[in-house]
C-alpha cells in the first residue's frame, strides 16, 4: 500500500519551500514505517533548500524527528509498531571496517530506505539526511530508529536526533572534554548552545560563549556558559585567551563552521588543546593556515559528524538525563509550530530569534 501525505518540500535551489502530497510506501525489508510527532527546523534543512548540500532536488525536508513505528518490513526485529522512537541520520551497518573495528560510531557505510518516497507524478524525492520528516509519515531504514521513553516530550528530545546530538557529542565524545576543562564554543545556535550544555554535563569549569548576537549569548548564558565574547564587537582570540590566564581553551568547538570561524578556534585554543569543527561548511570554503602553527600549536584538529554519536547508547542516555533534571532539553524548544511555517522559522533562524523551531504534526 502507498500512503498519501502531506510533506514539505524543496523543489528547487533557493526557491520557497512548498506543501505537497507525497506518496510513502509500505516498509520493505530492513525498512520502518514513522508516524511523524514532532521536527526540529534545523540550520542543514535551511543548507538542503539552498543547494548548499547537493543538488539532488527536489528534497523532503525534516529530520530532527521523533515519531511512532506505524509498520516494519518483514526482517525487522529491532523496533516494532507502536514504539516510540527518535529518528537517527547514521545507522551503521556492522560490517564496514570502522564497525570491523568496534567503532561504529564512524560507520563509513551508514543507510536509509532502498525504496523513494515521491511527488504526485512519480518524481523521486530525496529526503534530507536520509530522513525527511517534515512529512506526517517518512519511510527510514529500521536502523534509524531509536526506541525512547513515551513519556518523555516528544518536541524536546526529537532535537537529539540532529542539532543537539551534534552539539552535546562535539563536546563530549569528539572534544573528550573532561572535569575542570576550560572550552570555548564559536556560533551559539542549536548546534553550539548544546555543545555548552554538554561542557557543563562534562564538568569543564569555564565555558566561554561566542557569537555575534548578543540574544544568543544572553541564552548561552542560561546554559552553562560561565563567560561570553560578542565577536563582532572584540577579537575572539585574545578575549578567549584574556579569560583563560594569557593561554587559550583546552578545547575550541566551531559550530558556525566558516574559514574565519575555524581560524579563531585554531587560534583560541591552548597548546596541545583540540579543536572540533562541527558546523558545515559549504563547498567552495577554503583554508589557509602556516603550517608550522599547525605543527607548532599541537594538539588535535577534529572533525565531529553528528557529534560522534552512536544513537543505541547515546540517545536513551540523554532522554534519561533530561528526564532526570539534568539537561535542560525544553530550553531548546524556542516554539512548536505547523507544517506550514517552516519559511517563518528559516527568517527566524536567520534573524537569530530562536533556538529550534518545532513542527508538531
Ligand atoms: P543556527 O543558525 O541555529 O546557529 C548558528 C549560530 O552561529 C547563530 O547563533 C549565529 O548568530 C552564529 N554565527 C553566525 N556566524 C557567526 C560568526 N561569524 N561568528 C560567530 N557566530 C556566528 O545553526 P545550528 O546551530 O542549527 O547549526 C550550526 C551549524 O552546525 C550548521 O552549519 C549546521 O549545518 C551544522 C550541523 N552539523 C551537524 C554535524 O553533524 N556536524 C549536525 C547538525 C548541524
Ligand atoms: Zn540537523
Amino acid at each position: 500500500m502507498v500512503h498519501k501525505v502531506q510533506g514539505v518540500v524543496a523543489r528547487f535551489k533557493g526557491a520557497p519551500v512548498t506543501l505537497e502530497t507525497i506518496l510513502v510506501p509500505d516498509p520493505g525489508p530492513g525498512e520502518a514505517l514513522v508516524d511523524i510527532i514532532t521536527s526540529g527546523v534545523c540550520h542543514t534543512d535551511l543548507h538542503y533548500k539552498l543547494g548548499q548540500i547537493s543538488d539532488d532536488f527536489p528534497f523532503l525536508l525534516g529530520h530532527e524527528a521523533t515519531g511512532v513505528v506505524s509498520a516494519v518490513g518483514p526482517d525487522v526485529t529491532e523496533v516494532a509498531p507502536g514504539d516510540r522512537v527518535i529518528l537517527n541520520w547514521r545507522a551503521v551497518c556492522g560490517e564496514c571496517r570502522a564497525c570491523r573495528r568496534g567503532r561504529p560510531q564512524y560507520c563509513f557505510n551508514t543507510h536509509n530506505a532502498t525504496q523513494k518516497m515521491t511527488l504526485e507524478d512519480g518524481t523521486e524525492l530525496t529526503p534530507a539526511l536520509g530522513i525527511g520528516a517534515f512529512a506526517e509519515k517518512t519511510l527510514v531504514a529500521a536502523g534509524q530508529c531509536t526506541k525512547v521513553d513515551p513519556e518523555a516530550d516528544a518536541a524536546a528530545v526529537g532535537l537529539l536526533g540532529c542539532g543537539v546530538m551534534a552539539g552535546i557529542g562535539a563536546a563530549l565524545n569528539t572534544g573528550g572534554v573532561q572535569r575542570g576543562d576550560s572550552v570555548a564554543v564559536i556560533g551559539c545556535g542549536g548546534v553550539g548552545s548544546a555543545a555548552i550544555a554538554g561542557a557543563a554535563l562534562a564538568g569543564a569549569t569555564t565555558i566561554i560563549a561566542v557569537d555575534i548576537n548578543d540574544t544568543k549569548l544572553d541564552r548561552a548564558l542560561t546554559m552553562g556558559a560561565t563567560d561570553t565574547v560578542n565577536s563582532s564587537e572584540n577579537d575572539p582570540v585574545e578575549a578567549i585567551r584574556a579569560l583563560t590566564g594569557g593561554f587559550g581553551a583546552d578545547v575550541v568547538i566551531d559550530a558556525v563552521g566558516r574559514p574565519e570561524t575555524y581560524q579563531q578556534a585554531f587560534y583560541a585554543r591552548d597548546l596541545a588543546g583540540t579543536v572540533v569543527l562541527v558546523g558545515v561548511p559549504s563547498p567552495e570554503m577554503t583554508l589557509e593556515l602556516p603550517l608550522l602553527d599547525v605543527f607548532g600549536r599541537g594538539g588535535s584538529l577534529k572533525s565531529s559528524w553528528y557529534g560522534d554519536c552512536l544513537p543505541s547508547r547515546d540517545f536513551p542516555m540523554l532522554v534519561s538525563l533530561y528526564q532526570q533534571g539534568r539537561l535542560d532539553l525544553d530550553a531548546f524548544v524556542s516554539e512548536r509550530i505547523g507544517i506550514g511555517q517552516i519559511e517563518e522559522a528559516f527568517d527566524k533562524m536567520r534573524e537569530g530569534t530562536v533556538l529550534r523551531s518545532v513542527v508538531e504534526l
